[in-house]
């Protein structure tokens, strides 16, 4: 049998679960997930090698509309080179209609040439009528090579997109070696643990407020643990008390929980010591979304 290669791009609205199954499919946590939109700000990349071949897996932020200079970034990152990858994935929610966000970004796959894999996900929640309905509306308004239905917070369906996939690709050569799940770099996963967090922690225009930046990565000497510090950005001063909290709590409450998550992930004892300080309105300032890493993806 012949070995296949190629790249996914995982795209749809903010919220359809598209950094979920990302991680379902590479089975690690590659990309954050919450329940709030715009979770995802960066493209992240994630590799499945099997016997069959190898899929490197494309996580993009949620398309909707800009409402600051970070948010043209993320669009950006979600609908640029739809067109120089092998497969897309078009994922959708089972249980939401189609509204106006939808049909803006059914608009731009409209014009692109790639194929399509629909994936109507969600479906541990939702009638199978009303996911094939809201399917059959897409099919008719794109050329879709081939629609799943899947849970990608359960598995359900999962595997047989993953064969519908390897359909698709062209026959060529590992990109990475056997065994790298991901070529996002440490510090930065180490930050969207950190972000997280926050994301399940706060509520309203905080989780949108926040960025996190880690400084320091450092091995103590003669021990298994390792001190990681990091800055938690916020655009205002109340913004900063919420994330302290009373008596420092809420940030303690972060620290703890994003702790386990790096200590999963590094295989090591963490110490990890984290700051908070505010950026005026950094969302609407270049130099500082730049600062933050948001262009070395790109
Ligand atoms: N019930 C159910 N919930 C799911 C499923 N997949 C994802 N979710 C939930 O949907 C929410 C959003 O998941 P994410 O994976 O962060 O969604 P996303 O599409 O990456 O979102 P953005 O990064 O904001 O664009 C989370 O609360 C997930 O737990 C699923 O198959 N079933
Ligand atoms: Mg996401």
């Amino acid at each position: 049998m012949s070995y296949k290669s190629g790249f996914v791009s995982i795209v749809g609205r903010p919220n359809v679960g598209k950094s979920t199954l990302l991680n379902q499919v590479v089975g690690a946590k590659i990309a954050i997930m919450s329940d709030k939109p715009q979770t995802t700000r960066n493209k992240i990349r994630a590799v499945l090698t099997s016997e069959k071949g190898q899929i490197i897996f494309i996580d993009t932020p949620g398309v909707q509309k800009p409402r600051n200079k970070l948010g043209e970034f993320m669009l950006k990152q979600a609908l640029t080179s739809l067109d120089e990858v092998d497969v897309l994935l078009y994922v959708v929610e089972a249980n939401s209609p189609i509204g106006p966000q939808e049909n803006y970004l059914l608009k731009t796959l409209a014009e692109v040439k790639t194929p399509i894999i629909l994936v109507v996900n969600k479906i541990d929640v939702a009638k199978m009528i009303e996911a094939q309905t809201l399917a059959g509306q897409i099919e008719s308004k794109i050329k879709v090579a081939k629609t799943y239905y899947i849970s990608a917070l359960n598995g359900t369906g999962v595997s047989e997109l993953v064969e519908g996939i390897f359909e698709l690709l062209p026959e060529g050569p590992p990109y990475y070696p056997e065994g790298q799940v991901t070529d996002y770099p440490e510090r930065f996963i180490i930050a969207e643990y950190i972000r997280e967090q926050i994301l399940h922690l706060t509520r309203e225009e905080i989780p949108h407020s926040v960025a996190v930046v880690v400084e320091e990565i450092k091995p103590r000497e003669n021990s298994n643990t390792v001190y990681v510090s990091a800055v938690i950005y916020v655009e205002r001063e109340s913004q900063k008390g919420i994330i302290i909290g009373k008596n420092g709590q809420m940030l303690k409450e972060i620290g703890q929980r994003a702790r386990l998550e790096i200590e999963r992930l590094l295989g090591s004892n963490i110490y990890l010591d984290l700051w908070v300080k505010v950026k005026e309105d950094w969302r609407n300032k270049d130099v500082w979304i730049r600062n933050f890493g948001f262009t070395e993806f790109e």
